[in-house]
């Protein structure tokens, strides 16, 4: 019989969430729109015109779910809260009945032993910054600092980890570039503005979180940083590699931990902009001295030159769009990485995850590293008994804590894993379709079912330590 593979003691073990995704109640104590209340809205935007109205109820559920995480067994909690539930037109004074949810909710996680970690932006921005020009605007960073302050004050004595932005690449090129996410806009010039006001926003809010709250807390961001990898060593998809790095992780890892951006990138971006947006200062101002890295990971990225590719190949696995995501990258084509997928259509690469982990930990060293989100949506259905059995789950989650496992013996300082998610909810555009969760949600009812998953992730937590073979579950 192969040996566990064992875990450091103090690893928490957590599920991750995210407001909108989850929490419902959208008009409730004060809540105004974000921009995916707006786009839930634009015809045609999100699978069979799903919002996230209802979602999985969990602001009047709250306290059956932590109940359910801690009968699992989980030892942390990755949640984020509502912008515009905080600060319902982005300015001025907090509504105290949104901030009072938060509060209730982390005193039931502490209650129940569980460790709360607040992702302050997980993508709902109001829709009054929207209308005044959102992320493509330096204003809008401004308003993140001083929405951070509100909430790090809030909760800074009673939550210690903070995520400032939950992966801006998504915010920047899903939302302002292809478009396949709020705010919807097609326009690669005010992606990269976008991108650069995230930046901006985290360094901000980083140094407006510190200025409230006890020094022992622990900042961090997370982001999906791509394991980019070329179909050949040819020097032009060498070249693709670079640019399409560049574009996913310097031109955010660059300015957050080494104070300037990738200096190819704004070469390889000169045709959609002149970059005169980022002011004298901003890269200092960017670069705070970070306690933690959160890192985001589902699948590789396999990249050539268009001219090695065949033509029309673009399958970059983030969804239907006319439009690309990555600006000024038209030359690049986009494979699928061969293997089995989920239903995301994401191919299963549990050694794109020790690749990326080792990456950030020779880049970053000294910075303590946390699985921030890893999970695989599937078909979920219950059995005739109630039951939801999901192997394939449990067999991805298996092969990738291995390799967070591997990691730690390969020297890496991972210090927790966040499975994506605690429970089917809203996925985005393609709404309630695809199930994430280990817990199961029935949406006729809302009623919650662990699946096999959750049980077994459930025991590993309670253990510290992930079978040699991935049976289980029951
Ligand atoms: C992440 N892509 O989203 C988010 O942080 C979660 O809210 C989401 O539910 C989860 O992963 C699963 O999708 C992503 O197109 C959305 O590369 C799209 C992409 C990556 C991550």
């Amino acid at each position: 019989m192969p040996e566990p593979l064992t875990f450091p003691p103090a690893f928490l073990w957590g599920a991750a969430t995210s407001a909108y995704q989850i929490e419902g109640a959208v008009r409730e104590d004060g809540r105004t729109p974000s921009i995916w209340d707006t786009f839930c809205r634009t015809p045609g935007k999100v699978n069979g015109g799903d919002t996230g109205d209802i979602a999985v109820d969990h602001y009047h559920r709250y306290r059956d779910d932590v109940a359910l995480m801690a009968d699992l067994g989980l030892t942390a909690y990755r949640f984020s809260v509502s912008w515009p539930r905080v600060q319902p037109t982005g300015r001025g004074p907090a509504v105290q009945r949104g901030l009072d949810f938060y509060r209730r909710l982390v005193d039931e996680l502490l209650a129940h032993g569980i460790k709360p970690a607040v992702t302050l932006y997980h993508w709902d921005l109001p829709q009054e910054l929207e209308d005044a020009g959102g992320w493509p605007e330096r204003e809008t960073a401004y308003r993140f600092a001083e929405y951070a302050a509100i909430v790090g004050e809030a909760l800074g004595d009673r939550v210690e980890q903070w995520i400032t932005l939950n992966e801006p690449w998504c915010s920047a090129f899903l939302g302002y570039g292809s478009g396949v996410h709020a705010p919807g806009r097609t326009d690669p010039a005010a992606a990269l503005r976008a991108a650069h006001h995230l930046n901006l926003a985290h360094g901000l809010g980083t140094t407006a979180l510190r200025g409230v709250m006890p020094a022992r807390n622990s900042v961090a961001v997370s982001l999906n940083s791509s394991v980019v990898r070329t179909v050949s060593d040819a020097p032009e998809d060498l070249d693709a590699k670079r640019r399409i790095d560049n574009l996913a992780n310097g031109i955010f890892h660059g300015p957050m931990l080494h104070g300037a951006y990738p200096e190819t990138l704004f070469a390889d971006t000169a045709r959609v902009t002149d970059w005169s947006f980022v002011q004298q200062g901003d890269l200092g101002a960017i670069h705070q001295p970070l306690d933690a890295l959160g890192l985001n990971y589902y699948t590789p990225t396999l990249v050539s030159a268009a001219e090695n590719a065949p033509a029309g190949a673009r399958a970059d696995g983030h969804g239907e769009s006319n439009h690309s995501p990555w600006p000024a990258a038209d030359d690049v084509a986009f494979h699928q990485t061969p293997g089995d997928r989920t239903e995301m259509g994401w191919t299963i690469d549990p050694t794109g995850l020790h690749e990326l982990i080792m990456r950030y930990s020779h880049e970053a060293p000294g910075l303590a590293l946390y699985i921030t989100e890893n999970g695989a949506a599937y078909d979920d259905k219950p059995d005739p008994d109630g039951r939801v059995h999901d192997p394939e789950r449990i067999a991805y989650l298996h092969g990738h804590l291995s390799a967070v496992r591997q990691s730690i013996t390969d020297g890496a300082d991972v210090r927790g894993y966040y499975l994506w998610s605690l429970m089917d909810n809203f996925e985005w555009a393609y709404g309630y379709e695809k199930r994430f969760g280990a817990v199961y949600v029935d949406y006729a009812t809302l009623a919650r079912t662990p699946k096999s998953s959750a049980r077994w992730y459930g025991e590993v937590a309670r253990t510290g330590a992930v079978p040699s073979a991935e049976t289980g579950g029951e």
